[in-house]
């Protein structure tokens, strides 16, 4: 039997009860409710303060919001399950009621199945369910959510000590394209697999570089790429200018992704990032 997408021709991801068209580049907009997420750490703790972002973020174009609740950027302290439960899952419950897609990102199976239970439409894993029991998580669940798999090489709090590849875009094509095997193996279907090279995850600005220059080779396994630039490291790097004013940079690797085949963008600044995809889209 043919599925769903390709009887209409436009290409879906299916996300929970949401089917996302994938015939232009989608916006993930993102939430964290952490006291040390990089960008916008400390921000969202407020339950209501989170709640009118993510209410804001929607009427600005986000097609899903990603609800964080553990800090993954460079040198961060891992956060304990309970900690992570508390911030999270309550949010992601009250997001789901305003009719969105919510994704959560998290690579912890026990915060997976809570966030599916209050109404999570996908989940974000930057260890590609790398985590014993998360696979199942997934494929147990009663929910058909999408699920996004990002490489990542170490752990946060030390991968970006001496990283080293022999060909940094072979090496995570291969990574995604067997995590993506492992998830189909299972029975997690094609159409609700995202896949993520994963910028700034135990890579230098170099190997981003030149992840983005070959983005196409991801995009070549066939799943939708999202990509996660957002105000990130390499953009201070390239530009000298620090996390609140890398907006420029922000859009223009957006961009730069795009071009190259992605379809969605998880950024912090979501109207911005709408706007010069409807142009992009649009010519
Ligand atoms: N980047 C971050 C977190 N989650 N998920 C995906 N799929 N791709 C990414 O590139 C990605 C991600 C890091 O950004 P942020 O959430 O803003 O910061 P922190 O990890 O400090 O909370």
């Amino acid at each position: 039997m043919r599925n769903h997408s390709e009887l209409t021709l436009t290409p879906l991801l299916v996300c929970g009860r949401h089917r996302l068209p994938l015939d232009r580049p989608l916006v993930m907009g993102v939430l964290n409710v952490t006291p040390d997420s990089f960008c916008d750490g400390g921000r969202y703790l407020d339950r209501s303060a989170a709640l009118d972002r993510a209410r804001q973020m929607i009427e600005e174009g986000a097609a899903i919001v990603d609800v964080g609740g553990e800090s993954t950027r460079p040198g961060a302290a891992a956060t304990p399950e309970r900690t992570e439960l508390e911030r999270v899952v309550p949010l992601i419950a009250q997001i789901a009621a305003l009719g969105a897609p919510v994704s959560a990102d998290t690579r912890k199976p026990g915060v997976m199945r809570a966030a599916i239970a209050a109404g999570a439409s996908m989940i974000n894993d930057v260890s590609a369910l790398r985590a014993s029991g998360a696979l199942e998580a997934i494929a147990d669940a009663s929910a058909p959510v999408a699920i996004c798999l990002m490489h990542m090489r170490g752990e946060p709090q030390t991968m970006q000590q001496s990283v080293s590849y022999n060909d940094v875009a072979a090496e995570v094509t291969a990574f995604l394209a067997a995590r993506a095997a492992a998830c189909e193996a299972v029975g997690i279907s094609r159409e609700r697999i995202v896949l993520d090279p994963g910028f700034g995850f135990g890579k230098t600005v170099e190997h981003n570089l030149d992840l983005l220059r070959r983005l196409p080779e991801v995009v070549g396994l066939g799943f939708p790429v999202l990509v996660g630039l957002s105000r990130k490291s390499m953009l201070g790097a390239l530009t000298g200018r620090a996390v609140g004013e890398r907006m420029a940079g922000s859009l223009a690797a957006a961009l730069a992704a795009v071009v190259r085949g992605a379809k969605i963008v998880r950024a912090h600044d979501v109207r911005e990032t709408v706007d010069v995809l409807k142009v992009w889209s649009a010519v």
